[in-house]
């Protein structure tokens, strides 16, 4: 195995955006990821960035101790939990108790603490070191799975990889016609099977299609479901095995796609669902969605796994690495 996927972006020293054609390729495309991630995250940002300083115009004067209620409430509105609300709120004490804060110092405070509650962890998908890597992509139903398997493809192309699709969804015949799209806009094969086919026999022919071509990267999609619904969690086991019968080492990931727009409730259900289907990483999509990217926090408490890519909108190019300190700088951009 190898952690093939190098980071293509450093920080995001500049806000402005590039329009000189002169520029180096490599400072765009780390402008266009920074825009996008700060984009993706606007409605979460405004909120934090409005309401503080809101509150620090109307208390002026007041001593930190006094806001605490109320920044309390406001963090909570992005769906962060209590916990690091909790932890955010008790730092500023420790910082500041019988004191003023400006709004500088009460943003950096912030920051901090969600820095310190961010695990760091690899977001690299993990590839095969010879042979087709593969990827099955999972989750709840409508949570963004098929979307986010076209922008990883997408992402995996511009690195230079030969990716094949594979519509383990042949549960619903829109879905596959849906997957056949994106496949044919991205001019990368699709391996299909009949609506009401058995998903592992397109997992099968998907894996062998890859193998028998040459393919980089088989990325599979399954229908949505529910952790309750044993038949079908018993299904993506049994695409699991097949894969696996094919290339010992495989899936090399199982990526839970989940929407951010579900709030904690979803996230509860979620963790079910990770540890039933033995995933490896999480997909955070429709972040562009929501107020509630503070979501991030307890999915990063709650899950084993780490979160690997974000979705921030429905164009290809709208997936993004998780880095934590730029997801942290873009809450507040
Ligand atoms: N704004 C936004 N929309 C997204 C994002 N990811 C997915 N969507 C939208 O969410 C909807 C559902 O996405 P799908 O990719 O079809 O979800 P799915 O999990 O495959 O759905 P099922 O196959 O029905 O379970 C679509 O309208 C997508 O365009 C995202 O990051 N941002
Ligand atoms: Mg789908």
């Amino acid at each position: 195995m190898g952690w093939l996927w190098n980071k293509s972006h450093d920080a995001p020293d500049q806000d402005k955006a590039v329009n000189d054609t002169a520029q180096p390729k490599a400072d765009q495309a780390k402008a266009g990821w920074w825009q996008r991630l700060k984009q993706g995250l606007k409605r979460t940002s405004d909120l934090l960035r409005t309401d503080i300083r809101d509150l620090l115009a109307r208390r002026e004067g007041e001593l930190v101790d006094n806001l605490l209620d109320e920044l309390y409430t406001i963090l909570l509105r992005t769906d962060m939990g209590p916990q690091a609300a909790r932890q955010v709120c008790d730092r500023l004490a420790e910082q500041y108790r019988g004191r003023l804060v400006t709004l500088d110092q009460l943003l950096a405070s912030v920051k901090a603490t969600f820095l310190d509650m961010l695990r760091r962890e690899s977001t690299q998908i993990r590839m095969a070191t010879a042979g087709p890597t593969v990827i099955l992509v999972v989750g709840v139903n409508g949570s963004g799975k098929t979307t986010s398997i076209a922008k990883l493809a997408y992402r995996l192309q511009n690195q230079g990889y030969r990716v094949l699709l594979g519509a383990g969804d042949t549960f619903r015949a829109a879905a596959v016609e849906q997957l056949t799209i994106w496949a044919q806009r991205l001019g990368v094969p699709i391996v299909t099977g009949p609506p009401g086919s058995d998903p592992a026999s397109v997992a099968h022919r998907a894996v062998a299609q890859a193998l028998q071509t040459g393919a980089d990267v088989c990325i599979v999609d399954t229908a949505g479901r529910l952790q309750t619904q044993v038949n079908l969690m018993e299904q993506l086991k049994k695409i699991r095995r097949v894969i696996q019968k094919q290339i010992p080492e495989a899936p090399h990931e199982v990526l839970l796609v989940l929407d951010a727009t579900a709030g904690q409730n979803g996230i509860s259900q979620a963790q079910g669902f990770s540890e039933a289907a033995g995933c490896t990483g999480i997909i955070l999509a429709k972040l562009d969605g929501t107020a509630k990217g503070g979501v991030i926090l307890p999915i990063q408490q709650r899950f084993q796994i780490p979160v690997k890519l974000v979705g921030v909108g429905e164009k290809l190019e709208d997936l993004i690495e998780f880095d934590p300190v730029q997801f942290v700088e873009g809450l507040f951009a």
